[in-house]
């Protein structure tokens, strides 16, 4: 039947990762709890014009005390992974010096949990929420901030390397330093092109640091790719597309995986890079297990004067350009259909971002550490109906699928988000959970995307040894 064609098309190696993922401040809440300190997000959503609607997430979907009836539901998911992220500043509220004991605390009740459950805490340091002490004294344009991270990189990994196998420094770099320092959409909302590029740099080197401070069992950088196509053929389109490949997915791939920046950005850059210090790319070079992979959509580029930021790029609220030197560059609605975010959906960019990391770069295992979509629910009773997700994750799993079989070594899959959520400067309005959040009562239901998921990752592990 076409539903048996459906699931041996989705057998995947034994061994293979079944994930979700969630990060600390779209879903913990409790900002105040136990010591935490602010972070720039804090700051951020309170700053009017910032986030739509002017929310925050004090609250959120209240993980911080509900983390076990979440767990309960990954379970119910049959999830074998779970890809979280440790707020920075509930473990160092000034984000240095005194260690916050009761944040730890936090995060072994919650990797207890986990694996209790037989699910494998997947570790990220930093999803975005940099303590505010740190952004009042400079923040990632300073490289002071990036040797701070490696001290708390240190600390997470002693206090927790005991229950974390699989850990990962820095979540979409790119984000942190564009969005947050040159288009102003993400906190700190900053816009200082010259500045987002020595962030860009000195989130890199953060995770240099932390690699090598943490001499983790398992440890990866986690960059945000894109398929990136010209609009035509023109030289223009070519150079834009060039240019929009070279920092968004080369800036990054290439100084992890190769030790270097790629010269033709730096020439479109044409900036004194002077803070980039002797060995500090051998440092972001430091050896990993692992690259995370974050993919969500194709962007297609056009060089020709009088474009604009389509809405494969757009933001919620008036900001500047994220593309530093390359402004001109407009971003082109090539007519696929979109999700509620204006995101073009199109797996066979996600072919073929793997398939480039895996021919252009040295070897080194990969994860899909996040994919999804918004889309809005319709809810019915107890049923959430959310075909359009279910069929976003379908597609994207089956060129998970080809690529394997194409030889690139993809170990792991991880569905962007578990739950509904925080979307940063979009506040609550995207869903991009597999489990619909009822944000005034926290109930949580399982979508129909869930209920697909789960039994495709039955199918797969139902021939997995169980350990005991
Ligand atoms: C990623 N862009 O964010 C993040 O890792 C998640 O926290 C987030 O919720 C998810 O994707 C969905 O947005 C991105 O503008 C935010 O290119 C913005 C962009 C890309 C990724």
């Amino acid at each position: 039947t076409q539903e048996e064609r459906t699931r041996s098309q989705l057998r995947f190696p034994t061994g293979f990762s079944w994930g979700a993922a969630t990060s600390a401040y779209q879903i913990e809440g409790a900002v105040t709890a136990d010591g935490r300190g602010t972070s720039i997000w804090d700051t951020f959503t309170r700053t009017p014009g910032r986030v739509v609607g002017g929310e925050h997430a004090d609250v959120t979907i209240d993980h911080y005390h509900r983390y076990r009836d979440d767990v309960r539901i990954m379970a119910d998911l049959g999830l074998s992974a779970y890809r979280f992220s440790v707020s920075w500043p509930r473990i160092q509220p000034d984000g240095s010096g005194q260690i916050n004991q009761k944040g730890l605390d936090f995060y072994k009740r919650l990797t207890d949990e986990l694996l209790a459950h037989g699910i494998d805490p997947w570790l990220t340091l930093y999803h975005w929420d940099l303590p505010q002490t740190l952004e009042d004294a400079g923040g990632w344009p300073n490289r002071d901030t990036a040797l701070r991270f490696a001290d708390y990189a240190a600390v997470v990994h002693e206090a927790l390397h005991d229950r974390v196998h699989t850990w990962s420094t820095v979540n979409e770099p790119w984000c942190a330093a564009f969005l947050g320092y040159a288009s102003g959409e993400h906190a700190p909302g900053r816009r200082e092109p010259e500045n987002a590029i020595r962030a860009a740099h000195h989130l890199n080197l953060a995770h240099g640091l932390a690699v090598q401070a943490m001499d983790a069992r398992r440890v990866g950088g986690c960059v945000n790719l894109y398929a990136i196509t010209p609009a035509g053929s023109s030289e223009e389109d070519l150079d834009a597309a060039r240019r929009i490949d070279g920092l968004q997915n080369r800036f990054f791939l290439d100084a992890l995986l190769t030790g270097r920046y790629p010269q033709d950005v730096l020439d479109d850059l044409a900036m004194d890079l002077s803070f980039v210090e002797d060995g500090d790319l051998k440092t972001i070079n430091a050896p990993i297990d692992l690259l995370l992979v974050n993919y969500y959509s194709r962007f297609t580029v056009s060089g020709a004067a009088g474009g604009g930021r389509a809405s494969a790029a757009a933001a919620p609220v008036e900001t500047a350009s994220p593309w530093i030197g390359s402004e001109h560059v407009s971003f082109v609605n090539a007519g696929r259909p979109v999700t509620s975010m204006g995101w073009e959906i199109d797996e066979s960019g996600l072919l073929e971002v793997l398939r480039r990391v895996a021919r252009d770069y040295p070897p080194v295992a990969l994860v899909i550490s996040e994919n999804g979509a918004a889309f809005d629910d319709v809810l019915e009773g107890e049923r959430v109906h959310d075909a359009e997700r279910r069929a976003y994750l379908e597609a994207h799993l089956r060129v998970c699928r080809e690529a394997i079989d194409s030889g690139v070594p993809l170990e792991g899959y991880f569905a962007w988000s578990l739950m509904d959520n925080f979307e940063w400067a979009w506040g609550y309005g995207k869903r991009f959970g597999l489990v619909h959040v009822d944000y005034e009562t926290q109930r949580r239901l399982l979508k129909d995307s869930a209920l697909w998921y789960a039994e495709i990752i039955r199918q797969n592990r139902r021939h997995e040894p169980t350990d005991s």
